[in-house]
């Protein structure tokens, strides 16, 4: 070991940081709810509010007050290459939609990674003040008691969760071929509209598996470290090893996953 590695953080006091950040962030997310804030859009149904960028901002801040050789892979347009290879892999707001329209259901989404390797990440509802969390090797938690994902046995048992691409209008990718086919084989279908607590969800239990097309690397990084420390799968769709680019994420309690893989094998 370097000298330089001996003062390199630890995951634990990684997370600590990002724990401590997601809170002041979630407080303002929580505080300009109601308030008057501009939207832009990005593309036609994908929107970006001021408190988007607001969020990112303090994030960045508080990330390079600490930690000034870090990178920050962030949602809006920000990627600052680091120089001891460790970065933060940020979506400030998670559920943009539903913050826009005052839908109280969204989250700060963040993780940190050495290299490829994510080695802690937080999930922080501020609404209902629910914090997720894990530290590689070291299972997850909400609000700091442990979490496992649910002993649901078969599809027909099941409770998922899903979401629908932005660009819904021009691809022939809609997912609502998934959604008819899940809607006929299990108990019901939840859209909450921010991927990472839908990743939560599945990772404590309330929901029992997630599948979702499109996302990207900020919606899952933590999301998908928290289910597998819960004792969770996260794949792409044929069952594969789950790319971080988001761009097809499987994530269940395990037990469901195979026949999961087999319906979206299914065409309508
Ligand atoms: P966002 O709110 O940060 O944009 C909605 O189904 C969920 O998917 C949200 O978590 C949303 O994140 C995320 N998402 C990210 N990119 C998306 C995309 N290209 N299409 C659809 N949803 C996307
Ligand atoms: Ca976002």
């Amino acid at each position: 070991m370097t000298p330089l590695d001996k003062q390199q953080p630890g995951p634990s006091d990684l997370l600590e940081d990002a724990i401590r950040i997601s809170r002041l962030t979630g407080q303002l997310l929580k505080d300009r709810l109601l308030t008057d804030f501009s939207v832009d859009h990005k593309g036609e149904l994908d929107l970006v509010t001021e408190m988007d960028r607001a969020a990112q901002d303090l994030i960045r801040k508080e990330v390079h007050l600490k930690y000034p050789h870090h990178g920050i892979l962030a949602e809006e347009d920000l990627d600052i290459k680091g120089s001891q290879g460790f970065w933060w892999i940020v979506d400030p707001l998670d559920g943009t939609t539903n913050y826009a329209h005052r839908f109280p259901v969204f989250s700060i989404s963040i993780a940190v990674a050495h290299e490829q390797d994510v080695l802690c990440g937080v999930v922080y509802n501020p609404v209902s003040e629910e914090l997720f969390s894990a530290v590689r090797g070291q299972g997850a938690s909400l609000n700091a008691l442990p979490i496992r994902v649910s002993s649901t046995q078969q599809l027909d048992d099941s409770l998922l969760g899903t979401g629908f691409p932005y660009n819904i209008r021009h691809t022939a990718e809609t997912n609502l071929d998934h959604f008819s086919n899940f809607a006929l084989r299990t108990q019901g279908i939840r859209r909450c509209g921010s991927a990472a607590l839908d990743l939560c969800f599945v990772a404590s239990g309330r929901l029992d598996g997630f599948w979702e097309l499109n996302l990207q690397p900020w919606d899952i990084a933590a999301g998908a470290l928290i289910i597998r420390e819960a004792g969770g799968v996260t794949t792409d769709f044929e069952g594969r090893e789950l790319k971080m680019d988001g761009s097809k994420v499987l994530a269940s309690n395990g037990r469901i996953h195979r026949e999961m893989v087999e319906v979206l094998k299914t065409s309508v």
